[in-house]
């Protein structure tokens, strides 16, 4: 308004004023449209009063209405961490430090991989900021904290309307000290299917600039090319790299052979010859027992004295800190862990329980006991919010059937939602025994994402049409498979240990096209620029290149999430209780926009049903009335 006043006025127009300070201060002209802001999320406000959440919620449960209770942390600057270690010593550096520290050092996934086992994924940036400061302060130790990347990426766009760039960017700033690890699917970067070569170097690239420490780069089939890609990105962007081989099987059951300890102990060789800074075991369904672990970890740690061994596994059995300390005592310098009120099932293995398992040995953490209980508590509350998201609704324990059917955690949650919205109680029973056969129908695969999610389709498709092993080999030509499993057949996610299944893909495929070696060496590069320019032409001018990263890994969730926010606004400023359930009526609340910038609201009152199908919602904000008129769609 002041500008338009300026702009309208007489002497101004007609230059007799000096306007000398103007003309060389042209960066005062770099307006931003008015955003409108407040208004937008009374909208969205409004929206959810009249209508419910916007994201689907797969269990009918409220967020709890406890608010948590963040610990109280010391003034100054958090303690020196491994982060400052790597900013000073480089990747190499870091990795000679983490070999040569004395004690178990532990990776924290309650930010990414806890969430995404437990909770679909869906825990929002504004409560993972809120504890950060307590992290950085009190967990200075971690080896790191895993916060970023595999479903999250995604996830933010699509189901909370929050850039996870803008995540990144936060976190960083709050714990400067504690290296961030984010899972990068190789080739395939954060997605499901593989990329251009180029886009995973960009991503890479812009992840580091963005904060990023350690990459753990692997690949669904565990297939050599698709690594090396995945490695060469994160160590070109500067990052440091954690290869990770994807574990399945058992080493230690003479009658299971096709992944030995040999098949690991070579892919380990090729890995560490392309110069992995870290060499991981992923262990993704959580199949290491302490048997197993002590074979497979004591056999790398003795081929590789100097490389360091990080391992991650899921508790589904319930045997996981078992084997994590069978790791640990076989030579792994760092595991996984979960803080204990996220962690078990399909989560990792229990934080508090590592910690004071090994307190007094020679893996003592370090970490003290007390300050895992308060940053437990935190979770605690703070998972409440997420009741509509809690595989706990459902599920009440972890499976040793996991042996078997080989299932990796976030997926084990996910079918088990999926077979308890079917409805019918012993349906999760039938799609885990069919996720076996399809695991044995395409040549008893590594199973982690994508490749997990292809056996999956193939199993809910055998449930759904009731067919058999034996009944899909024989019918093999004449079925419509999904298109996950045509595709995976065609090549497009590379090439399985053991070739393709015949003569089921010969069935399957007859003369459709088919891809052979790395596929993303015949993708044709994605052009930057022309991916920029539109997306400046379709939502404006203020397009980061973290934009373009997001477009250019998820086209079409991009842009919805970006018509989602031109309409409602910055969601992700809203308390995770309002932005799921909405305020009740009478509730007052303050959302800070930005720092300094808060808004104070009250709900007053909800509208009757107008002709048009439309409510009012009544809001007071900032000591002003204020409506908004929304379609209710119940
Ligand atoms: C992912 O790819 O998101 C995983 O967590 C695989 O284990
Ligand atoms: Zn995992």
């Amino acid at each position: 308004p002041f500008l338009q006043n300026v702009f309208s006025n007489h002497q101004f127009l007609h230059s007799t004023v000096d306007t000398q300070f103007i003309d060389e201060n042209q960066e005062l002209f770099n307006l931003k449209p008015t955003q409108n802001r407040a208004q937008k999320l009374l909208h969205y406000l409004g929206h959810v009063m009249v209508n419910g959440p916007t994201t689907p919620i797969p269990v009918k449960a409220k967020p709890s209405s406890i608010d948590p209770v963040v610990p109280a942390v010391t003034m100054g600057d958090p303690p020196v961490g491994f982060r400052d270690v790597l900013l000073r010593d480089g990747p190499e550096g870091f990795a000679k430090a983490v070999r040569a520290h004395k004690g178990l050092l532990l990776m924290d996934t309650t930010f990414r991989d806890a969430h995404q086992s437990l909770l679909a994924t869906r825990v929002r940036t504004h409560d993972l900021k809120k504890i950060s400061p307590f992290v950085s302060h009190n967990f200075s130790n971690l080896f790191s904290l895993e916060n970023w990347g595999g479903a999250t990426f995604d996830v933010a766009m699509r189901f909370l309307s929050e850039c996870p760039w803008k995540r990144l960017q936060e976190l960083r700033a709050l714990i400067p000290n504690v290296p961030f690890q984010m899972l990068l699917r190789g080739a395939n970067a954060v997605g499901y299917t593989n990329y251009p070569d180029n886009a995973v170097f960009k991503f890479c690239e812009v992840a580091k600039e963005n904060g990023m420490d350690i990459f753990r780069v692997f690949d669904s089939l565990n297939y050599l090319p698709n690594m090396l890609l995945g490695m060469e990105a994160a160590g070109s962007a500067g990052g440091v790299v954690e290869a990770a081989i994807s574990y399945t099987g058992d080493v230690s059951d003479p009658m299971r052979q096709k992944y030995s300890l040999d098949y690991y102990l070579k892919l380990a060789d090729e890995l560490v010859k392309a110069g992995t800074h870290i060499l991981c075991i992923k262990d993704m369904a959580g199949l290491l027992k302490p048997q197993s672990s002590k074979l497979l970890v004591g056999a790398l740690r003795e081929r590789f004295p100097d490389v360091p061994i990080h391992v991650h596994s899921h508790d589904t059995a319930g045997a996981g800190v078992a084997a994590m300390l069978a790791c640990a005592e076989a030579g792994a310098d760092v595991v996984d862990v979960a803080v204990d009120s996220m962690a078990g099932m399909t989560s990792q293995p229990s934080m508090g329980a590592m910690v004071a398992c090994a307190k007094g040995t020679d893996l003592d953490t370090g970490i003290a006991l007390d300050k895992v209980f308060d940053y437990s508590e935190y979770w605690e509350v703070t998972r409440g919010l997420y009741a509509p998201f809690d595989c706990t609704a459902t599920m009440k324990s972890g499976n040793a059937d996991v042996y078997e059917n080989e299932i990796p955690g976030g997926q084990y949650t996910n079918l088990h939602f999926q077979a308890h919205s079917m409805g019918l109680g012993n349906k999760f029973k039938e799609v885990k025994k069919a996720y076996v056969e399809a695991n044995k129908l395409l040549g008893d695969l590594i199973k982690v994402t994508p490749s997990s999610k292809i056996v999956g389709d193939l199993a809910q498709f055998m449930v759904q049409n009731n067919l058999t092993r034996a009944e899909v080999e024989e019918r093999a030509d004449e079925l419509s498979f999904p298109l996950s499993v045509v595709e995976f057949l065609q090549g497009h996610v590379g090439i399985p240990y053991g070739g393709f299944p015949e003569p089921l893909r010969t069935k399957v495929l007859k003369s459709l096209p088919r891809i052979e070696g790395r596929p993303g060496a015949s993708l044709p590069p994605m052009d930057f620029k022309a991916l920029e320019e539109g997306l400046r032409a379709a939502h404006g001018d203020d397009i980061t290149p973290e934009d373009v990263m997001s477009a250019a890994m998820y086209p079409k969730v991009f842009q919805e999430y970006k018509e989602f926010t031109s309409t409602f606004g910055p969601v992700d400023c809203l308390s995770t209780r309002l932005f799921l359930d909405g305020p009740k009526i009478a509730e007052e609340f303050e959302v800070e926009l930005e720092r300094g910038k808060i808004l104070h609201i009250k709900a007053l009152a909800l509208g009757d049903l107008n002709k048009a199908g439309q409510r009012e919602v009544f809001f007071e904000l900032n000591g002003q009335l204020r409506s908004v008129l929304v379609k209710d769609t119940v």
